[in-house]
């Protein structure tokens, strides 16, 4: 039986990309059953019903590496969490939020500090720094004349790629200058992406050379429940290297004596800024396990 990917999916009909071409293709009542919903990025097996108008059936989706519920899409290799120094003025906690779900979900995160033209050097050096000394990879961008855009292309390569980050921060605009530059290469033609209002509420596939992104609708908060509290420690990757050093095994390095991350806080070896912003992202978590649960 043919193999292939699931691009999109829409009213229960699915687009799959095989070496075949495209297939457009049902879920039996099976997934329904087990509670499993196919998403873009599922690798499938089909059943074709009918060649001529590449129509089939889903028999089977292989196991995931990972998905996310926004955008709803599967096995994601790499996020562009895309942040800009002004105008919206940045909003750190929901880069750290996006960071540790990214973290939890075995996704390599990069920081794109994008509106280039309008920030100051300054700014944006602090949050390149923020972030490299936290251990991540960031990248610089200005969208409006695509510098940066090809360093970003580059890292696009046979992988799927989501695209998030607060409203306005500049995320289609991006995705659209790299779709300029496939379709100049490709010669073909492709739909702008939405903006505001008519963002697509599925979650698309946009092919770029081998590789695909997905555009995601900006948000302003983001639910602390996807989270797990008891986790969270793990997720903050410059807090690793502190495992086992403090006082206390299990050591949540909020409260608690002899804690070997906030003594490196003290030292500005970890950053005072992304510590406070675990405890509060601790916190938040808790608490919505607590309401969750209901005591
Ligand atoms: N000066 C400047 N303006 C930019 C840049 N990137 C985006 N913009 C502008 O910022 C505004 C918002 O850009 P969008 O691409 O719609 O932002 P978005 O992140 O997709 O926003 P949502 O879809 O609401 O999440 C638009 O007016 C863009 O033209 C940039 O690098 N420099
Ligand atoms: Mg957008
Ligand atoms: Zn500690």
């Amino acid at each position: 039986m043919p193999e292939g990917m699931i691009l999109k999916g829409v009213g229960g009909l699915y687009s799959v990309k095989s070496p075949q071409g495209i297939y457009g293709c049902r879920a039996r009542g099976l997934f329904r059953k087990e509670g499993i919903t196919p998403l873009p990025g599922d690798r499938v097996i089909f059943d074709v019903t009918d060649e001529n108008d590449s129509e089939g059936y889903l028999s089977e989706i292989c196991k995931r590496k990972n998905s996310l519920v926004r955008p709803a899409v599967a096995n994601v290799d790499l996020a562009f969490i895309v942040v800009s120094p002004v105008d919206p003025e940045p909003d750190f906690l929901l880069v750290d939020k996006l960071l540790c779900i990214y973290e939890s979900k075995d996704i390599e995160p990069v920081i794109c500090i994008n509106k280039a033209d309008l920030a100051e050097k300054n700014d944006i050096q602090s949050i390149s720094e923020l972030y490299k000394n936290a251990g991540y990879d960031t990248i610089v961008t200005d969208a409006r004349t695509g510098s940066g855009i090809l360093e970003m292309e580059k890292m696009l390569h046979d992988r799927i790629v989501v695209f998030s980050g607060q409203s306005g921060v500049g995320k289609s605009t991006i995705l659209n200058k790299i779709m300029g530059d496939y379709r100049m290469k490709t010669g073909g033609l492709s739909e702008k992406i939405g903006r505001g209002k008519h963002t697509t509420r599925h979650a698309e596939f946009i092919e770029a050379g081998d590789g695909y992104i997905v555009d995601t609708p900006g948000f302003s908060s983001l639910d602390p429940g996807l989270l797990n509290h008891k986790e969270l420690a793990f997720l903050f990757r410059e807090f690793r290297e502190y495992e086992g050093k403090c006082r206390f095994s299990g050591c949540l390095h909020i409260n608690e004596p002899d804690c070997a991350v906030k003594e490196a806080v003290e030292k500005n070896l970890v950053s005072r800024d992304r510590h406070s912003r675990y405890v509060k992202i601790y916190m938040q978590a808790k608490e919505a396990e607590i309401k969750r649960r209901g005591y």
